[in-house]
């Protein structure tokens, strides 16, 4: 499932799955108004792995851009009710991956508010367990980026470009993936799957409408549930870097089998996932396995400090006010009224 504002190549990057021959399945539009307005799944059957004897069956779900300003009605009425929709689709079908696409082509000076209230919406999708992703989408041409150094240059602007959106708050270590012409989205987005559908998810959780979370806030604060929340809170981030700790390891295994292998095309066939990384040489393997060795360190370090932490009252009373404040940054945002909300809410606003 792709998510993200509006204008940034969500169903654009759908058609890519479609034939050349076949009719665009998304409808896309030029200009600055928002296209998509209706959640809409395609089945695309038998979708090649590059450089594998592989394929798979891909459900691509496209949806509504949000937040975003409709120039016609001059306000942004539309978002809540969006991310309404989107919420309960999450919920009813839970998709393997969310991929917030961000497309560098556009930038305007309310990007960055917009991308930050969007890091934190999607905040609470991390919760339910399924993997998120971003999806750089940077439309260049191919002849640009033919050699790794102008991938690497690129990769070093983007990162600049979108420092301020908050992505990290969501996205920590290797979830962030690049597009640097529209021929890699395809591949970008396949890679992102084939590694969302390697996590086990023991602890499914549904994601919150704006409607449960107000509901839950109008309630007053309640100790015992504030508590509940920042021990998940804490247990989801544990589990995620579980997850990617189990990643690598496995990615390390695999290559390792490939490369002892005397003919790797035998032990090709169920190894995407170290394929699609680096690509099919043995340098590639050897590259993929350095990439995990690093961020193994670097994980199982984030998961002893986690594991070691303990919450008393005041990290409690903390988490909540951050969460309290971030959903009321999010409504004030799509320019919904939170006064009231917060007098409502005044324990934890004094
Ligand atoms: N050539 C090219 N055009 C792109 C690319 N990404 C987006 N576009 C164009 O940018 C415009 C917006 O793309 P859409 O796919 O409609 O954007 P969206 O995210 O679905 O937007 P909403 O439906 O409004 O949420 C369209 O004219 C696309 O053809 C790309 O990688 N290459
Ligand atoms: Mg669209």
């Amino acid at each position: 499932m792709v998510i993200g504002r509006s204008r940034q190549g969500k169903s654009f990057i759908g058609n890519c799955f479609a034939g050349s021959e076949e009719i665009d399945p998304f409808l896309t539009a030029e200009g600055i108004k928002g296209c998509t307005d209706e959640i809409t799944s395609r089945l695309f059957r038998n979708v090649e792995i590059p450089d594998t004897k592989e394929t798979i069956d891909l459900t691509y779900t496209d949806t509504p851009g949000f937040p975003d300003f409709d120039p016609e009605t001059k306000s942004y009425e539309n978002s809540v009710g969006y991310y309404t929709k989107i919420v309960e689709y999450i919920n009813k079908n839970r998709p393997d991956a969310i991929i917030w696409v961000i497309n560098t082509t556009s930038r305007n000076p309310e990007d960055e508010g917009m991308n930050k209230t969007f890091s934190l919406l999607i905040k609470d999708f991390k919760k339910t367990g399924i993997y998120c992703a971003v999806l750089v989408n940077n439309q260049g041409s191919k002849r640009s980026f033919k050699r790794k150094v102008e991938r690497e240059k690129t990769k070093v602007q983007i990162q600049n470009h979108i420092k301020g959106y908050g992505i990290e708050n969501f996205t920590d270590g290797d979830h962030i993936y690049y597009s640097y012409y529209e021929d890699l989205l395809k591949v970008e987005v396949l890679r992102i799957v084939l590694r969302a559908q390697d996590r086990e998810v023991l602890d499914v959780k549904e994601a919150r409408t704006f409607e449960k979370i107000e509901a839950d806030y109008a309630k007053g604060f309640d100790s015992a549930t504030a508590t509940k929340h920042c021990q998940e809170s804490l247990n989801s981030k544990i589990d995620s870097i579980k997850y990617d700790i189990g990643w690598h390891k496995k990615r390390i295994q695999t290559c390792t089998t490939v490369m002892q292998a005397d003919t790797v095309s035998g032990f090709l066939i169920g190894f995407g996932l170290a394929i699609t990384t680096f690509g099919l040489s043995h340098t590639g393997m050897i590259l993929a396995r350095e990439d995990s060795r690093l961020k193994l360190v670097t994980l199982e370090g984030e998961k002893t400090m986690y594991e070691s932490q303990s919450i008393d009252s005041e990290d409690v009373l903390r988490h909540a006010k951050e969460e309290f404040e971030e959903f009321c940054g999010i409504l004030t945002a799509l320019k919904q009224d939170v006064t009231d909300l917060r007098k409502r809410y005044s324990l934890l606003c004094d």
